[in-house]
């Protein structure tokens, strides 16, 4: 509990042996509960997680978004947190995140990355494919967000009966922004985190991920997800 707060941190999962240890070991001890969403990880990465406390959900049906969707409805905690396996997100600042996100008064706040502290952590290719989506989402959904692809987000669990979540891939972390930002009457915000270089071997099969993950942005625009009206502001953290 933080502040009064019951706090829930999700974490998606696939083969990350080398990092999950690490990043369930630096979650701070508030954190009423941990989840760790597996699909099938092949590696030791669901031994290393139950072995440190982490409630490990096994999710047989795959993909990034299906990860989320289904730790969602697991989740208890009135604040939802949310970090990657590979130790890239600084899940050890979330007290100062969780600071910023009361102050701002924010009902959803992803965790921006830009400008990059560290600059090799992320490679040239998702840089220019992340501008390029953030870019996308500004023009068909008007969003204010500078790091549309984040993956690490807090957010109060309540928001989630009234978002339309249904993408099982990719495009779960802009449409999450995207559906907290077109929300009526919900504060969104980002809050600048520092970005480390990944643990363990790349994974993402990143152009036909990102191909698809961009018509599913165009899609989701013609469908008819409009904005309505939500506040936004940025302000920075470490
Ligand atoms: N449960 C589950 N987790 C997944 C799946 N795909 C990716 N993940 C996890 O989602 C998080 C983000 O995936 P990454 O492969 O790191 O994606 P990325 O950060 O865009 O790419 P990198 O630059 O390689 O770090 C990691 O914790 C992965 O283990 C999946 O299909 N199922
Ligand atoms: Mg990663």
């Amino acid at each position: 509990m933080y502040k009064g707060k019951t706090i829930s941190v999700i974490i998606p999962c696939l083969n990350e042996e080398e990092g999950i240890g690490g990043v369930i070991e630096a979650i701070p001890d508030f954190v009423d509960e941990v989840l760790v969403i597996d699909n099938g990880s092949e590696d030791r990465s669901v031994e290393i997680a139950s072995s440190l406390g982490a409630l490990v959900v096994d999710e047989p049906r795959r993909g990034y978004g299906r990860a989320y969707r289904t730790g969602f409805t697991s989740a208890t905690g009135e604040i939802i947190a949310t970090t990657d396996a590979d130790g890239t997100y600084p899940i050890h600042l979330l007290a100062s995140l969780l600071d910023e996100f009361e102050e701002r008064n924010l009902d959803f706040a992803s965790a921006s990355r830009f400008p990059l502290q560290q600059k090799d952590a992320m490679s040239l290719r998702n840089l220019i494919g992340n501008k390029i989506f953030t870019i996308c989402a500004r023009l068909l959904f008007s969003t204010t967000f500078n790091d549309i692809l984040s993956g690490m987000w807090v957010f109060k669990r309540e928001l989630l009966s009234r978002m339309r979540l249904e993408s099982d891939g990719w495009s779960f972390s802009q449409d999450i922004k995207i559906e907290a930002f077109s929300m009526n009457g919900t504060r969104c915000g980002e809050i600048r985190i520092p970005y480390e270089v990944r643990l363990g071997q790349v994974k993402l099969p990143a152009w036909r991920a990102g191909v698809s993950a961009l018509i599913e942005l165009f899609l989701k625009r013609f469908r008819g997800r409009r904005k309505i009206t939500a506040a936004h502001d940025e302000s920075p953290l470490g």
